[in-house]
């Protein structure tokens, strides 16, 4: 189990001379003080909260008035105003390597998910014996893999309960696939099961291309032209491959991985950049194949449940690094107020169709019983630069000139029917590309009338981009309305930005 949040805090003896929000200040305030002053509207979980009421703060520490009973020290005052007089810089978490080596040591979990590359003739006999009981369960079962797999999309509640594009999406689908091992567990004999990862950075694995795993047929309709018979489909395996490297689904993953708040992990909320999680997420849908191209049926695509325990594993992964595995954490990583309100707004938190809330999923360890193995080959670990749109001018900051960010923005998705593809292409050639997500009649989807308009960001060197003619097209996965070339206007005349990245040192 990670360390306790407030084992990260500053000394109370030596002042900090270059704190940061990531690294100091968020740990400074205990629960206690959080509750005390949220009662006077002071949310001291929030950054920018705090800042805006960092003179406040500081004259009541440095009066020794705050907290009642046990003031601050001098030392952290001291750290408080080196904190305010620097700018207020957020920096980056310094507690995660407590955290990580906490977790090696940590009491063995209950549900350890694995690299499905690891398993053992034995796991993989277990695992074939739990997913051939669901599918041959009876369709109106709740364990049986047509429920399941329906709560996704169709036929269950078609836009309704599916969480996608919006801060609820990583929260959801771990509650989701916490279900399904659940029901996998229903089958005599497989008690014990875990649901293993793909790491989608590494080759499709083999043992997904054979039965139970390589396919699934609906038992009756769901709807869409989606009828009893209906085989899942994918791709050939090469395609597969070369779509995820196309799409470049490493590189979205590794920049996620690179960010400290909720919003820039994910992207696309909150008018964030979007080229980390769910870009990598919509990609990898996109290069799989038909059905996973597509949300009314992808989870039918036994594929669907190996794929997306490796998003809610890199989504552990990134709260264990930041040191934000518990609520309190997460909450000082959260920047903007939609994404704070799913977990601090009573009514925002419930996930239909689960009884799990968002709160109760935060800490996955703890509260699931769930943790995951690391990758067998971390090949394509590297480390990305953090770079920005903007940045703090209270601290220097250098322009990165060999680096340019495309932005193609204002697309009204709602126009487009269903999943497409945006290309960024250089005298007529395809530099660059991205998958979105999105079911058949997105304007029928609750979930995505909330954001219809979205944006692509393409992090290119520059040199890729410069002395050529430019121009972007909007590809929809089913090209018998307008063909493969979705035209502009029709979607809202989207528009294209080309800027610098900055960073600090
Ligand atoms: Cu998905």
């Amino acid at each position: 189990m990670p360390a306790a949040f407030t084992s990260s805090a500053p000394s109370k003896t030596t002042p900090v001379a270059d704190p940061t929000w990531y690294g100091d200040i968020r740990y400074m305030f205990t629960d206690t003080d959080i509750a005390h002053m949220g009662n006077q509207s002071l949310d001291l979980t929030s950054y920018d909260a705090v800042v805006a009421s960092a003179n406040g703060i500081y004259g009541q520490v440095s009066a020794g008035l705050m907290p009642p009973g046990s003031p601050w020290s001098a030392a952290w005052t001291q750290t408080f105003l080196n904190w305010m007089v620097a700018g207020f810089p957020k920096g980056t978490d310094t507690g995660s390597k407590v955290a990580v080596a906490a977790l090696a040591a940590a009491a063995p979990v209950g549900r350890i998910r694995k690299d499905i590359n690891a398993l053992q003739p034995p796991e993989i006999a277990l695992l074939k014996q739990a997913f051939s009981g669901i599918m041959a369960k009876n369709p109106t079962d709740p364990n049986s893999y047509f429920v399941q797999a329906g709560l996704h999309w169709l036929p269950a509640h078609p836009g309704l309960w599916c969480q996608h594009h919006v801060p609820a999406y990583n929260p959801w689908h771990r509650a989701f696939l916490l279900g399904f091992e659940n029901a996998l567990r229903s089958v005599p004999g497989c008690e014990q099961v875990t649901l293993p990862y793909w790491d989608i950075t590494t080759p499709f694995p083999d043992v997904l291309k054979s039965a139970p795993f390589d396919a699934y047929t609906l038992p009756q309709d769901i709807g869409q032209g989606y009828n009893a018979g209906y085989v899942t489909k994918r791709f050939a395996y090469p395609t597969i491959e070369a779509n995820l490297a196309g799409f470049n689904v490493t590189g979205d993953i590794n920049r996620a991985l690179s960010k400290n708040n909720w919003e820039d992990f994910h992207g696309l909320l909150d008018n964030r950049p979007n080229n980390t999680i769910i870009s990598a997420h919509d990609s990898g849908h996109g290069s799989i194949g038909p059905t996973m191209s597509d949300p009314n049926a992808a989870a039918f695509d036994p594929v669907f449940w190996f794929f997306h325990a490796n998003w809610d594993r890199l989504f552990w992964q990134w709260q264990t690094e930041m040191n934000a595995t518990d609520l309190r954490g997460l909450l000082t990583t959260i920047e903007s107020a939609a994404s704070k309100a799913i977990f601090t707004v009573s009514v925002l938190e419930s996930m239909t169709p689960f009884t799990l809330k968002t709160v109760d999923i935060v800490d996955s360890v703890k509260s699931l019983d769930v943790d995951y193995q690391p990758p067998q080959a971390r090949v394509a670990e590297m480390k990305v630069a953090k770079l920005q749109q903007s940045a703090f001018a209270a601290k220097p900051f250098r322009v990165k000139t060999d680096m340019v960010d495309v932005c193609v923005s204002g697309i009204n998705r709602l126009k487009i029917p269903g999943s497409f593809t945006v290309h960024l292409l250089k005298d007529g050639q395809p530099i660059a590309s991205r998958f979105f997500f999105q079911p058949t009649e997105a304007e029928k989807c609750s979930t995505c009338v909330q954001n219809a308009t979205v944006h692509f960001n393409f992090e290119l060197p520059l040199d890729a981009v410069k002395d050529g003619q430019l121009s972007v097209q909007v590809e929809p996965v089913d090209k018998s309305f307008v063909g493969a070339n979705f035209p502009s206007k029709m979607m809202g005349n989207p528009k294209v930005d080309v800027r610098f990245l900055l960073h600090h040192d």
